[in-house]
């Protein structure tokens, strides 16, 4: 690293922050989904998913199902918007839509 640069990870950190709002993510740990979700995520140039283990806290489950109305992972939000699961996040993209929500300030 040269004299006076930050850690890469933490650059990719800031920049996110600055540009995109935050992606929360409700899952498990085996959930193909999620992979996907995160795979298409990631592509779309995401750099920090917020991942909340409904598996391991019921807690959790509970507030996933109260926030979506939904018991199945992944449930998605950027920022406060709330995409949904897999299919619902791709729908998304598909219609061109992830893009502008990914670089809204404030979704
Ligand atoms: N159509 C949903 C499918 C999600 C799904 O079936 N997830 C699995 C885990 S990979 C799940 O939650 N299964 C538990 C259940 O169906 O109750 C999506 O696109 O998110």
């Amino acid at each position: 690293m040269g004299k006076g640069r930050i850690p890469h990870h933490t650059e990719e950190k800031m920049s996110q922050a600055t540009a995109m709002p935050p992606v929360k993510m409700y899952a498990t740990q085996v959930c193909p989904y999620c992979v996907r979700a995160e795979q298409l995520l990631r592509m779309r140039g995401v750099t920090h998913i917020e991942k909340i283990r409904v598996d391991i806290d019921p807690a959790k489950l509970d507030e996933m199902m109260r926030l979506t109305g939904r018991r199945t992972v992944p449930q998605i939000f950027i920022g406060d918007y709330y995409v949904g699961g897999c299919d619902d996040l791709h729908a998304l993209d598909s219609e061109g839509r992830l893009a502008a929500l990914l670089s809204a300030p404030d979704a």
